[in-house]
């Protein structure tokens, strides 16, 4: 049994990783949330397993005799207190993108990489929502066949922006069903409601957005491929949950839609909807809810025999962010069940 610490637990990821912990009868043998003083005090309680258990303010000595930290805080958060939980002995799993491209810090997502685990020196980082469901899709397709281009498109839900981005989209869709006149947007820098952003997080030089650099230097990293190229435009849709993605991608050999399909019927964590002629394929609002990576409309791309397209669905404050950092603490529980056996 384990002794774990939830930091964040009261954000919208943190409150699924609490969820998730239960749901997955994850080994807890005491638990502790803690948040910055703002989110912490007397009358902030968190439900776990039937109990109300407060919320503590953060601190060093909140961390001593803590085995496993799940951590889903902003990067500035997790720079500060993330090394003080490994320092006190503790592993970190870090939703934040604080450490994800550190070379010291495995990027993990547990169907593609957990052999990275291992080497963590207290802290593991947990990919963004974007790359997650991508990676779990292209995993099965590199090995049989040897990823060379990924060229993607996501319509990105407003989830994926915190609550403050479902509270702008649900204020937007009234004002604009009832023929208002509705605040000027906050979260993002556009009206959401009936629209299309192609920005996600803020733009480089370059012309990319950091969400966009984020898929290209996340998927290779985890990938453990610096060859592959990924051609990314992120953007946010009126959506509550769930992210989709267009994705094309391009292999050393040639693989038949068939062939796809079956490599990932049988992959771990993908379920494959794909009966187009019956109207059936992966859609955000099915996918609300479930661990998996949904992928559908796979097909051949007509010019090129090495090419294929298909669409990835995955609820993204699940799998592309609680989930995967319980399954991250579960493998780490396996490993020391293996280690001492
Ligand atoms: C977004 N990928 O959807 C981000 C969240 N990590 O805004």
């Amino acid at each position: 049994m384990k002794r774990v610490a939830v930091v964040g637990a009261t954000g919208a990821v943190g409150e699924r990783m609490v969820r998730l912990l239960e749901e997955r009868a994850f080994p807890v043998g005491s638990i502790k949330f803690l948040a910055s003083a703002r989110g912490a005090g007397e009358d902030r309680v968190v439900r776990f397993r039937g109990e109300d258990v407060p919320v503590e303010p953060v601190s060093e000595e909140a961390f001593r005799g803590v085995e496993i930290v799940l951590s889903s805080t902003p990067a500035s958060v997790s720079k500060q207190w993330s090394p003080v939980a490994a320092a006190a002995g503790a592993v970190v799993i870090d939703n934040s993108s604080a450490f994800r491209m550190d070379p010291e810090v495995p990027l993990v997502v547990p169907e593609v990489n957990a052999h990275d685990i291992p080497r963590h020196r207290g802290i593991i980082a947990n990919p963004n929502c974007s790359t997650i469901q991508m990676v779990v899709a292209l995993k099965p397709i590199h090995d049989a066949a040897t990823i060379r281009r990924v060229i993607v498109s996501t319509y990105q839900s407003v989830s994926g922006a915190g609550q403050k981005g479902l509270v702008e989209l649900e204020e937007q869709l009234e004002a604009l069903v009832h023929r208002r006149d509705w605040p000027a947007p906050s979260k993002f820098s556009h009206p959401i409601a009936g629209n299309c952003l192609p920005q996600i997080d803020a733009f480089l030089p370059d012309g990319y957005t950091k969400e966009e650099r984020k898929m290209i230097d996340e998927t290779r990293k985890i990938m453990g491929s610096e060859a592959i190229e990924v051609v990314p435009t992120c953007v946010r849709v009126p959506v509550p949950y769930s992210h989709s993605e267009s994705i094309l991608v391009e292999t050393d050999r040639p693989l038949s839609a068939d062939e796809a399909r079956s490599l990932w019927a049988s992959a771990p964590g993908v379920t494959v909807v794909d009966d187009p002629e019956h109207g059936r394929y992966p859609l955000a609002a099915d996918a609300e809810g479930h661990d998996d990576v949904f992928v559908g409309r796979i097909r051949r791309d007509p010019y090129r025999p090495n090419a294929l397209l298909f669409w990835c669905v995955s609820d993204n404050l699940r799998k592309g962010a609680a989930t995967n950092a319980v399954q991250i603490a579960e493998e780490l529980v396996k490993l020391e069940v293996g280690t001492r056996g």
